[in-house]
Parts: C-alpha cells; sequence; structure tokens
C-alpha cells in the first residue's frame, strides 16, 4: 500500500467505523510560531496552569516522541441543546454546565475512539508507533488541528470548523510514518470580532490570545474564592462558559447529536441549585461524576451554586447558606455563602452581624477567608436598618 492509500484508509475507518467527525493529517515539524507566545505569557504569568507546563514538548513534537513523522487531528461535534426538554417546577433555582461538560466526560471517550484507531493502524501498517492524548496531552490541540485542515483559529483561540462549528472536542495521534498532510486552513473571521466584543469579562485580547484568568471558564474551574468582578457575571453557569461560542456566526444553528454518551438527562446538566450544596461526597460522584466539568471535584462547583444563587437573589436559600456558614468544614464555601448572604437579604440585623462574627472566627488564620468576611460584614452593616432597635 502505497502513504496515499494509508491515509485515506485510516481517514474511511476513522469516519465510518468510529464515527469521528473531522481528521486531518499534518507533519511533526515544530509549531515555532506559538513558541515566543507561549513564552511571553508563562514571563507574564498568563499562563492558565491547567497546559501541558514544558514549553518546548509543546512545541517540538521530537521532544516527545523518537522521529515523528505525521501527526493525526480528531475532531468529534458535540450537542449545544439539550435532547430532552427540562421539566421546570415552580421556585426551583437552578445551575448550568456549559456544553462542553453535558454527558461522559469527553476525554473518555475521545480516548476510547484513538486507542480504537491506533489498534486499527498497527494492523493496517505494521511495526508504525503512535501516541495519542486529548487536552491534556502535551500539544496545543487547536495548533494541530489548524495546521491539519480542520478548521481555522478565531479571535477566540477555538478551533473552528466549517461544518460544525466550534463545538468540537479535539484529539490528537503523533504517528512514526509519513503520511501525505493535508492543507491548513486561514483564519476566516474577516472583520468579524464578536467574540471580542462580547466576551463578558474582557479576557479575549482582540489578537487571537486571551488572558486566562480573566476567563470565566478558568474562574469557574479554580478552587480558590472566585474574584468579585466575575461572580455577577458568572451568573448561572457553575462550569464553564459559552458565551464567545455562542456569539460566532459561524456556530449558527449548530446542534449536533451524533453519540449517545453525549446526551444527558437535563436535571443533571441543569442542576437544582439548594441540593448541589448538601451533597456527599458519594451522591456527588454518582450524579455527576460522569461528566468532565467534575474533574475539580465537588468544592468548585458548590461554590458557584452558592454564587448563582446570589445571583437569583433567591431568599429562600438563605437558611441553607447560614447552615453551612455555622457547619461546612471549607473556608471557601462557609465565606462564599457569607458573601451570598449579604447579596441576597434586604435588611439586617444586630443578631445576623454578631453570627457573621461568630463564624469570622472559625478560620482565624486564613487570609482569604478573614478579608472575604470582612468585606461581608462591611455589606452587611450598608444594610442595617434595625441597630437602634
Ligand atoms: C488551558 C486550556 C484552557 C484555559 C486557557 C484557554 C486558552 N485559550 O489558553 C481555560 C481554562 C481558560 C480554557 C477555557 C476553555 N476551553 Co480549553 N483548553 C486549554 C488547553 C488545555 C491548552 C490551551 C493552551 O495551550 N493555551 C495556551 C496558548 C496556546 O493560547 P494563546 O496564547 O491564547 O494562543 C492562541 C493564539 O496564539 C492563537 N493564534 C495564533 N495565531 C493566530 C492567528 C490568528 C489570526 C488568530 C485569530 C489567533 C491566533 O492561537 C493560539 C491558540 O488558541 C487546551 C487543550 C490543549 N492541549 O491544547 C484546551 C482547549 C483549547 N479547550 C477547549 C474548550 C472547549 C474550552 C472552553 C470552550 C470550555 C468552556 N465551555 O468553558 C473554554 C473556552 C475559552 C477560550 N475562549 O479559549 C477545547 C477547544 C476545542 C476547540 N473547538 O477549539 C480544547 C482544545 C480542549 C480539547 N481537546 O477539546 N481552556
Ligand atoms: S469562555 Fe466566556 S469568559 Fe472565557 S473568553 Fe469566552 S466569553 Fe470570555
Ligand atoms: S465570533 Fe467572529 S471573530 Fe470570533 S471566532 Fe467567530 S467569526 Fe471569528
Amino acid at each position: 500500500m502505497k502513504a496515499e492509500e494509508y491515509k485515506q484508509a485510516i481517514r474511511h475507518y476513522a469516519m465510518e467505523e468510529l464515527n469521528i467527525q473531522k481528521i486531518g493529517f499534518t507533519d511533526a515539524s515544530p509549531f515555532l510560531e506559538y513558541e515566543e507566545g507561549l513564552r511571553k505569557k508563562q514571563r507574564e504569568g498568563l499562563l492558565s496552569g491547567f497546559e501541558h507546563p514544558i514549553i518546548e514538548e509543546r512545541i517540538y513534537p521530537d521532544r516527545i516522541f523518537d522521529q515523528p513523522k505525521t501527526i493525526l487531528s480528531l475532531a468529534l461535534a458535540y450537542p449545544t441543546k439539550p435532547k430532552e426538554k427540562l421539566e421546570r417546577k415552580k421556585g426551583e433555582r437552578r445551575g448550568a454546565f456549559a456544553r462542553v461538560s453535558w454527558g461522559v466526560d469527553y476525554h473518555t471517550l475521545m480516548a476510547k475512539k484513538l486507542a480504537l484507531l491506533e489498534d486499527y493502524i498497527k494492523e493496517l501498517i505494521p511495526g508504525v508507533r503512535c501516541k495519542s492524548m486529548v487536552d491534556t496531552g502535551e500539544l496545543i490541540d487547536v495548533a494541530v488541528a489548524q495546521r491539519a485542515g480542520l478548521g481555522f483559529i478565531g479571535y477566540n483561540g477555538l478551533l473552528v470548523t466549517k461544518e460544525y462549528g466550534s463545538y468540537v472536542y479535539l484529539g490528537d495521534m503523533i504517528l512514526s510514518v509519513a503520511l501525505p498532510p493535508d492543507k491548513a486552513m486561514a483564519n476566516q473571521c474577516g472583520e468579524c470580532r464578536r467574540c471580542v466584543q462580547f466576551c463578558p469579562t474582557g479576557a479575549l485580547l482582540g489578537n487571537g490570545s486571551m488572558n486566562p484568568h480573566r476567563c470565566l471558564s478558568f474562574q469557574t474551574q479554580n478552587k480558590q474564592f472566585m474574584g468579585k468582578e466575575f461572580r455577577r457575571k458568572m451568573s448561572h453557569v457553575i462550569y464553564g462558559c459559552d458565551i464567545c461560542q455562542q456569539v460566532c456566526p459561524y456556530n449558527r444553528g449548530m446542534d449536533f447529536h451524533l453519540h449517545p454518551e453525549m446526551e444527558d438527562d437535563p436535571q443533571t446538566i441543569f442542576p437544582e441549585l439548594t441540593e448541589l450544596l448538601t451533597l456527599s461526597n458519594r451522591e456527588f460522584k454518582e450524579k455527576f461524576g460522569h461528566l468532565s466539568g467534575a474533574w475539580r471535584g465537588k468544592k468548585p462547583l458548590q461554590r458557584n451554586a452558592i454564587i448563582a444563587l446570589a445571583n437569583y437573589k433567591d431568599k429562600t436559600a438563605v437558611p441553607s447558606l447560614l447552615e453551612l456558614m455555622e457547619k461546612d468544614a471549607r473556608p471557601v464555601i462557609v465565606g462564599t455563602s457569607a458573601w451570598a448572604v449579604a447579596e441576597i437579604i434586604a435588611t439586617s440585623s444586630v443578631e445576623l452581624e454578631r453570627f457573621f462574627k461568630e463564624v469570622q472566627e472559625r478560620f482565624p488564620e486564613d487570609e482569604d477567608f478573614q478579608t472575604e468576611m470582612n468585606q461581608a460584614l462591611h455589606r452587611l452593616r450598608e444594610k442595617e436598618t434595625d441597630r437602634s432597635s
């Protein structure tokens, strides 16, 4: 078989047998055009900390694979609207997971398909070596995908495909044999900058790069106290953010239901917020453990649920929040609950202020907690109307 025939056989198997929506091929030369940008970001502390930390290994494929010749890029399209309608009960307050986190964790799904594709390629090309990765690997997934012709990188930094928009998960595979590369795709944003304009936090810098620390997706995954300026902007989305994709013209009407594993119960992906606050670890794992959005554990999601309740100004949540303040062992949960109570209530009282002061003594050594409580107390005092009574 000739290299071109191998390539066509791999493409056919991936698309027809493995239900992979897009596959592209590129050579294994270094991704030099990203090196300076990444180093600058590293120097300026502008990397998220979620990406592979060794820049050389991201840029030079031969640092992570002996004599690489080809890199495959794969894309799986995911749904943007739930198949089943959510039955809403009166008075309940629901949050939402971003679309990237609906259904079975895409890392698992993509890894399974990559393993099956590896098996096929190893049978097809005797002696070939392969290395697969998805998201957590060394390579810059969008850079591989762009060079392999899957789509272009937009000003939101995401890979945009013509057929599925940017709602695709990406995976890569390095091979030890040379296969004919596909043609890279140039940027097709034209004059549009909607993602930059609509990003609620100014995270997108306008040159295709971003400040990840200002991105709500990062903020919802971070485990510390969430910066105050991001809390209202998070609205009710407790994991991730889809805004710079929702506003993109290339995503108009995109909603693909091609993988049963990506469908989920609307009760799970739009969870009832107060319920989420009191889940045991076991209950959390049972209900949310399959989602990619559960990878940081339940604490950040519970913190975000508290913020979402405050954003709803939901007075019925106050008793649960006061209970968390009294009993929860995690300073971030206790402090965020205090902030939320101070946000929600219309008027405060001397008793409430006394309670806040008692709660503040629970973690005297934790500076961030102390700052959070001082600010919450300050806000309470602003709302206190019955001091004289
Ligand atoms: C770290 C990370 C994050 C961080 C930082 C994001 C970032 N853009 O750097 C945070 C937590 C914020 C994040 C958020 C999200 N992420 Co993320 N993330 C990653 C990860 C692990 C590494 C990204 C990285 O290396 N960034 C550092 C450098 C490369 O970024 P940069 O300095 O901004 O460089 C960009 C510019 O130089 C630009 N560029 C270069 N030349 C040119 C030229 C032109 C003309 C233009 C316009 C741009 C341009 O391209 C570079 C890449 O975007 C990748 C997986 C992987 N291994 O690659 C997934 C990945 C990028 N994330 C993904 C997703 C789905 C998301 C979210 C949509 C999730 C959500 N719904 O909340 C958001 C989107 C936020 C956004 N607009 O980027 C997908 C994207 C799929 C796709 N279609 O592109 C990936 C590829 C994971 C995967 N395997 O599927 N993510
Ligand atoms: S994911 Fe949200 S916060 Fe992050 S860059 Fe896009 S619009 Fe901005
Ligand atoms: S919103 Fe506009 S600028 Fe942003 S990625 Fe889509 S087409 Fe490009």
